[in-house]
């Protein structure tokens, strides 16, 4: 027992020893290094807001340059920027909520001039049917992986991906370090690779091939990788598709209100505790990497029940989800306030809240540098 004891000592004092300081790449950019060190070591300063599709358009606009529906509220920016990559992989133009890729290109570099951080998400299609992220089929996960019969066309796939993200350069040339945000949500089964529709092993095989590819083989050395699940309630279900601490930076989840926001509160802030010990036991940056409360309608929500929840917990950043407006199938979408929307005095209040970081707070702080 007493030499158990003596071994398990010596174990944990090790991993404090090892306990790495600096991204999954060993070779990262200095850039994407620095973004690291910034998210994992500064918590205590507040956590970065983030937006998705937050320059492309808002409700009510689209494309209209320097706009947001944040900074219409604000006067300021979101300090993170989340973009997605879904039907990039079909050589299409434009991705699966209309952004043109050359346009989203023209955004991620001026956020990142002004010190913004990216983040990017990828809903492919379901490489083995040529269905959507949200059609799943049996053996879909197998069939990408080496060996499998659909391989080449998944690494088809990543070269386009990889192609774009290398082409993220800025002022001097350097590469622009992004967060990806790989196979999102897998606990759930809505997405091919979620949940039931893979094993834990097939959906790890992915994961590290996956990164082993954009890393080793593309040669791309400005990511950072962050794991999230939706929703969940123990330590064991987060893990359950983790492939292990050598291929991932970020630790997050996704979360949505949907039912009353005293319920959701309690939810939420229970979720960020598990969060918490998770990432500070594997050393991994904690994130809320997707959030909203659609069509905002408790006009307190941003301070009552989100700062609330949040009250104690420490986190690198949180992305609300975008800001589609209204919708052809007559349905509305949006989890930021817009000028005149119902909390957008409330979210006055949280901007100005000490823990909350927008653009002017990271562009002081360069991250880059
Ligand atoms: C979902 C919705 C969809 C969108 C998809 C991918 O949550 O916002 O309208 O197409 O994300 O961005």
């Amino acid at each position: 027992m007493r030499l158990f004891l003596f071994i398990l000592f010596l174990t944990s004092v090790s991993t404090g020893l090892l306990a790495q300081n600096e991204p999954i790449d060993k070779n990262a950019t200095r850039e994407t290094v620095a973004l690291y060190q910034r998210l994992k070591n500064s918590m205590d300063k507040g956590f970065l807001f983030g937006h998705q599709d937050d320059l492309a358009y808002g409700v009510g606009w689209k494309y209209s340059p320097g706009r947001s529906d944040i900074k219409d509220v604000t006067g300021d920016y979101p300090a993170l920027y989340g973009w997605e990559l879904g039907r990039i992989e079909l050589d299409h133009s434009v991705n699966l909520d209309s952004v043109p890729f050359d346009k989203m290109k023209g955004f991620i570099r001026e956020a990142y001039d002004r010190g913004g951080v990216i983040t990017i998400s990828w809903h492919l299609n379901n490489p083995l049917t040529g269905g959507s992220a949200w059609q799943p089929a049996p053996g879909t996960v197998a069939s990408i992986l080496p060996g499998g019969e659909k391989n080449a066309l998944y690494k088809n796939w990543l070269d386009k991906v990889a192609s774009f993200l290398a082409d993220l350069k800025g002022k001097k040339g350097e590469p622009i370090p992004v967060i990806l945000r790989l196979f999102h949500e897998l606990n759930g089964n809505w997405f091919w690779w979620g949940g039931k529709n893979c094993t834990p092993d097939e959906l790890k095989q992915l994961w590290r091939f996956t990164v082993g590819y954009l890393r080793d083989e593309k040669g791309l050395h400005n990511l950072l990788y962050a794991y999230n699940t939706d929703r969940f309630s123990s330590e064991e279900a987060w893990l359950e598709k983790y492939p292990g601490d050598e291929w991932v930076d970020v630790a997050g989840f996704d979360i949505y209100q949907r039912g009353p926001s005293v319920e959701f509160r309690q939810e939420f802030g229970k979720t960020l505790g598990l969060l918490e010990k998770i990432a500070a036991s594997r050393n991994k940056i904690p994130a809320l990497t997707e959030f909203g409360f659609n069509g905002l309608p408790d006009s307190s929500w941003w301070t009552q029940t989100f700062l609330k929840a949040l009250e104690g917990h420490q986190l690198a950043y949180v992305m609300a989800w975008r800001n589609a407006g209204n919708k052809k199938d007559g349905s509305h979408e949006f989890y930021v306030p817009y000028k005149g929307q119902g909390s957008a005095a409330d979210f006055i209040e949280f901007y100005k809240d000490g823990r909350t970081l927008f653009q002017k707070d990271v562009t002081k702080e360069k991250i880059y540098q």
